[in-house]
């Protein structure tokens, strides 16, 4: 059992003449020393951040979707080495007790200190591999491959956060979380593919289950595989973004998923956090 975290209240407010209260308060479940240290480094770790029921409960939720899908061949394997697992898309949509983390203030308000009061849900997916077989890694990698050499003045660089919540252990027997930290701020320089090596200044994250990585979209990252003495490795990835932003590329979104539904009777909020009002 970790500490709960310090708080602090941000006290942001939008510069829009059309809004009659444009105060946009934040109580973010961090402290200033940890938003700044994430800021510089790429991630921030939650060891823990999951326990007991809650835990027991996202990992029956997504075995209820790992039934349906694999046996409706609906998961998506790896696409290749590079992404080994069988990876899982658009749970909010799928199952109830995912949307808990729609607004799930322990990630959701330290995303809203890093990007700002107006965050939406770019997707929530999982990736889950086995021990004892082959391709269960992922080569070093970084999810925002956006940015153009040279970059132009007006460029608007995609700032996004992904929520790695692991809900077994990823330690030195499933296969811990390699990052180089600060190396979203190397966009400058090219990551080569199919690298697997170690790296210069790479940082090995063994974290217990119910632990979450939060990381910048363009941080330097690879998952180790499961060595044959380890067990299932189940990892959801939350991701966050600007409400102005396009959602997670990967996979298809259920036609009448539990989102749909959501947002016939939502707030203005959830509208928000499902990417459905804040354009402007
Ligand atoms: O499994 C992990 O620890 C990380 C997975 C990952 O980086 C990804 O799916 O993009
Ligand atoms: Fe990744």
């Amino acid at each position: 059992m970790t500490a709960p975290a310090a708080r602090y209240t941000l006290e942001y407010r939008l510069r829009n003449h059309d809004l009659p209260d444009p105060s946009r308060p934040v109580e973010v479940h961090a402290s200033a020393e940890e938003v700044a240290g994430f800021a510089r480094d790429g991630y921030l770790v939650r060891e823990q951040l999951f326990e007991g029921r809650q835990l027991d409960r996202l990992r029956a939720a997504l075995d209820a979707v790992v039934a349906v899908e694999s046996r409706d061949a609906g998961a998506e394997r790896g696409r290749d080495r590079r992404f080994g697992g069988l990876f899982l898309r658009h749970l909010m949509d799928k199952h109830p007790d995912f949307l808990d983390l729609l607004a799930y203030q322990p990630l959701l308000s330290v995303a809203r200190a890093m990007l700002g009061p107006q965050v939406q849900v770019r997707g929530l997916s999982a990736r889950v591999t086995n021990p004892g077989q082959p391709g269960q890694e992922t080569h070093w990698h970084f999810h925002q491959r956006l940015i153009p050499d040279p970059v132009p003045p007006f460029f608007s660089r995609p700032q996004t956060i992904d929520a790695l919540i692991y809900l077994d252990d990823a330690d030195d027997r499933n296969g811990p979380l390699l990052v180089v930290p600060g190396s979203h701020q190397r966009t400058d320089e090219d990551l080569p593919a199919g690298e697997y090596g170690d790296l210069p200044d790479q940082v090995t994250l063994r974290l217990p289950a119910g632990s979450v990585a939060m990381c910048h979209g363009a941080l330097w990252h690879r998952a180790m595989p499961n060595t044959a003495e380890g067990t299932v490795r189940r990892l959801l990835l939350l991701g966050y973004g600007p409400t102005w932003m396009k959602q997670s590329i990967y996979g298809t979104r259920p036609e009448d998923g539990l989102t749909t539904r959501l947002l016939e009777s939502a707030d203005a909020e959830t509208r928000e956090l499902l990417g459905v009002a804040g354009y402007m």
